[in-house]
């Protein structure tokens, strides 16, 4: 059923019930000098290539592609749009390798028709911290689907990992393969109904009129929480604590240090936002909530060609009721003027999705391990982990 997939050290669908299994790496590393020197072959017309995404032209060409080629909806009315400066922030975040942005193009006339990338990041499973490879960005030219692309891009992903001495990977997909470690799923909380009803994505329900359905969503002008702003670059030291402590109560979960938290969490125009509690009394920081920008593109319709949506990313309510913190963080993107602001029913986010009048989407996102087996499925409230 899957030719590709039971060949590489990953919980197979035959062991999901074997207990005797142990918990943790599948195989060994293997020495370095043993790890393959030279890449994968393609088939005879195509070439590996490195992406440079520090080049403005190299950077082009990935943004095209995966404009124009990466993941739809299972209606095919939207595609994600991740913008350049997006891209450039989630590959090349503390310790990155270059060779880790990996291309295919045409020998002829070098087309870059395929694209997979890879980047460092620490992650703990239960009590043990491993250096991962984070997988994403797996991407296929339209024309060239289906020929068994794909294996040969994550063979020769895996190998480049390999060479830097890292033996683990995470990676989530839409699509079900052996196996994983949890499955979970996208709420929606409208923000601007009447676009979102007028582009598709959303559905006038039974005994619901559009005066109804924006009444319904309506948010406040302002936010609620006394001491509530935006993350600044002094705060890293009190924003790595909160998320550290907040983080080590999930099975899986990265492992951040400042450095991640200033690369990832440190608010970026138009790629990802962060805000936190600063007490009026103790001027200390209580509480954190972060979303990031990944806009769709919108693929048929006269009137709109972006959906602005903004994702949760890691929210970190310690003082402030999380469902406070949360109807603050929707204020916020009301006024920045996202259409839809998506959460997985990661972390805690169960606590506040219905009440906060998100919707479920159709479809699942599973997250996987590559190389490094759990005794059992995780409930999605068991996980740590948003990747973009
Ligand atoms: C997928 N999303 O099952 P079997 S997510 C992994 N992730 O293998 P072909 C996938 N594997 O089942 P196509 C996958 N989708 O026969 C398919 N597969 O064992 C498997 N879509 O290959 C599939 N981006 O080349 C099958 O398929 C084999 O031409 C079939 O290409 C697939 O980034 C794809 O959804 C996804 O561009 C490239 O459909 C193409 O269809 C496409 O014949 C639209 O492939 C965009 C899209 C995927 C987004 C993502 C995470 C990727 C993780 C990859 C795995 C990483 C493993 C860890 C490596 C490091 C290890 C260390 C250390
Ligand atoms: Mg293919």
């Amino acid at each position: 059923k899957h030719p590709f997939w039971e060949t590489q050290p990953v919980g197979q669908f035959k062991d999901r019930d074997d207990t005797s299994l142990p918990e943790g790496p599948i195989e060994d590393p293997t020495p370095l000098s043993e790890v393959k020197p030279e890449p994968y072959n393609l088939p005879g017309s195509y070439e590996w290539t490195t992406c440079d995404i520090d080049d403005d032209s190299s950077m082009t060409e990935v943004y095209n592609l995966l404009t124009n080629n990466y993941v739809e909806d299972d209606e095919n009315m939207f595609r994600f749009n991740y913008s350049k400066e997006f891209l450039c922030w989630a590959l090349r975040p503390p310790g990155f390798f270059k060779q880790w942005h990996i291309g295919v193009r045409v020998k002829e006339n070098k087309k870059l028709v395929a694209f997979i990338t890879a980047v460092p990041a620490r992650m703990r499973a239960r009590d043990q911290v491993i250096l991962m490879a984070e997988v994403n960005f797996l991407c296929v030219h339209k024309k060239l689907r289906s020929k068994r692309l794909a294996p040969v891009m994550i063979k020769e992903v895996t190998r480049r990992v390999h060479l830097e001495n890292i033996w683990q990977a995470t990676y989530t997909a839409g699509v079900v393969l052996p196996t994983p470690i949890t499955s979970s799923q996208y709420w929606h909380r409208s923000l601007n109904p009447k676009k979102l009803i007028d582009v598709g994505f959303s559905r006038l329900g039974a005994r619901m009129t559009m005066s109804r359905m924006i009444k319904l969503y309506k948010l406040p002008d302002t936010t609620i929480t006394p001491g509530f702003r935006k993350m600044e670059l002094m705060d890293i030291p009190s924003v790595t604590r909160l998320l550290r402590f907040y983080l080590k109560q999930f099975v899986v979960a990265p492992d951040f240090d400042e450095d991640d938290v200033e690369h990832w969490l440190l608010p970026r125009e138009g790629v990802v936002n962060s805000f936190l509690v600063e007490s009026p009394e103790t001027h200390e920081i209580t509480d954190f909530c972060s979303f990031y920008t990944l806009p769709s593109s919108i693929l048929m319709n006269q009137s709109y060609s972006t959906l602005r949506v903004a994702y949760s990313f890691y929210n970190v309510a310690r003082k402030t009721p999380l469902l406070q913190l949360m109807n603050d963080a929707l204020i916020i993107a009301k006024k920045m003027d996202y259409d839809v602001f998506n959460a997985l029913d990661l972390m805690h986010n169960g606590s506040f999705l219905k009440e906060l009048k998100f919707g479920p989407g159709d479809g699942q996102l599973h997250y996987y391990l590559y190389n490094y087996r759990l005794k059992s499925t995780l409930k999605p409230s068991e996980l740590g982990l948003v990747l973009l």
